[in-house]
């Protein structure tokens, strides 16, 4: 049985929910963009320069040693988070872009051909769409971009008449970063299989909201990033199928992905080093587990829970605002922690600049999602993004000074 989380008690763990803002409490509602660290990250970060600091794998000496086994618990710590048994299918990555640009590179180049097509929707960021645009012009494939329902989730029929036999990949966000739709990648996953056809997630909206399990979900790869999930920027994780990394060439060339190099020619070194040329990013690999360790104390359904309950608190309130479109699906089932709205006659950024004046952080512009935002007929909105260290008492700040701006704006700027 969920025992619920201890927001109090967390809250003691992230030092910057300490600071003020113009004066004023921090209320950071900012999180889909990324998210805050507690002190074992950041402290996990100083202990590995202060203690550990040295080149992993190349190493005799004690501190490499040690560097490495640090390296490589925290592959295994992600891998057993994601479901995986095999921790060498863990590829570190520098964010979710990085890994997603690394299936391009090293996959689909080989495997997507002329006449072939890829699927993607019309709400991908644009790390998720612009990397296919380029694949799909160079191999001269066919882009098939999946069309919303009015609620802002994937149009299925459509979704099923272009998942035919000539594509070769889907490439979809199991959630969304604008409008917090959770998409039914399960079932995508076995029509695309049925075709023959690969499917990577972006899980970035995912995998720090809600548990993820790729061996019960059997997609091919999935993506995300360190950053929004408590670990530090510049850690990123691409998770693909043995069968699939073992097919692939590397991505980037250079030491350490090597297995013997001659004058004209080199052999690779095995998965997952094949994919990580040149000196890693050990200190945020090790934070990164670290970061897995606090969600696993707290446990991923009940950061879900949690979520869904500020998500309906929040939809509830944000009723009240007539004036206010408020995008993606209300049913919380398929609705992660974010709240995207829009004013026909207040603009994001207004919005954005007098809420952080209250203190209070959120995020607003078109969230790399431009294609999305012009299919919405709007070019930006005003997000509010939860996590695991959100109140409600922040929720009613955020709609208690929403409420004072549209006031204002309404009464013609008293
Ligand atoms: N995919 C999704 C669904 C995302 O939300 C983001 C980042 C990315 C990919 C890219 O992640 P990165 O770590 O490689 O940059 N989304 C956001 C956002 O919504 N606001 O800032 C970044």
């Amino acid at each position: 049985m969920p025992v619920g989380l201890d927001v109090n008690t967390i809250r003691k763990d992230f030092p910057i929910l300490n600071r003020k803002v113009n004066g004023i409490e921090l209320a950071y509602l900012d999180n889909a963009a990324t998210s805050q660290k507690p002190t074992s990250v950041i402290k996990s970060l100083v202990e590995y320069y202060e203690n550990y600091n040295s080149n992993v794998h190349r190493g005799v000496h004690t501190l490499s040693m040690e560097a490495t086994e640090l390296y490589e618990a925290a592959r295994a710590k992600v891998a057993n988070f994601i479901g995986v048994t095999d921790p060498n299918t863990i590829i570190w990555t520098r964010n979710t872009t990085e890994a997603i640009n690394l299936v391009a590179y090293s996959w689909a180049y080989e495997n997507i051909l002329p006449g072939d097509a890829i699927v993607v929707s019309q709400m991908e960021h644009h790390s998720n769409l612009v990397t296919w645009q380029l694949v799909a012009n160079r191999q001269k494939a066919d882009l098939r971009i999946i069309p919303l329902t009015k609620q802002g989730t994937l149009d299925m029929s459509v979704c099923n008449e272009y998942i035919d036999d000539k594509v070769k990949l889907v490439s979809i966000c199991h959630a969304s970063n604008s409008l917090g739709t959770i998409n039914p990648v399960k079932e995508i996953i076995v029509k695309a299989h049925n075709v023959g056809a690969k499917v990577l997630l972006d899980g970035a909206q995912s995998v720090p909201h809600m548990p993820v399990n790729v061996v019960d979900l059997d997609c091919d790869f999935l993506a995300f990033s360190g950053h929004k999930m408590l670990g530090p920027m510049g850690i990123g994780v691409l998770y693909a199928k043995r069968e699939i990394l073992e097919t692939m060439e590397p991505f980037l060339r250079g030491g350490d992905m090597v297995l013997e190099v001659w004058n004209d020619k080199a052999t690779w070194n095995e998965v997952p080093h094949k994919f990580e040329a040149g000196t890693p990013n050990v200190a945020d690999a090790i934070a990164l587990g670290a970061a897995v360790d606090y969600l696993n104390r707290i446990g991923m359904s009940n950061v879900r829970s949690h979520e869904i309950e500020l998500t309906k608190y929040g939809l509830e309130q944000f009723k009240q605002f007539e004036e206010l479109d408020i995008y993606g699906p209300m049913d919380l089932k398929i609705r992660g922690g974010v709240i995207s709205f829009h004013s026909e006659t207040v603009h994001p950024h207004d919005i954005g600049t007098l809420l952080d004046r209250a203190g209070i952080a959120i995020r607003t512009g078109h969230h790399c999602t431009m294609p999305l935002m012009r299919s919405l007929g709007i070019s930006a909105t005003a997000r509010a993004s939860f996590y695991i260290y959100n109140t409600e008492q922040e929720i009613d700040r955020l709609v208690d000074t929403t409420k004072q701006i549209l006031e204002y704006f309404s009464n013609g700027k008293k």
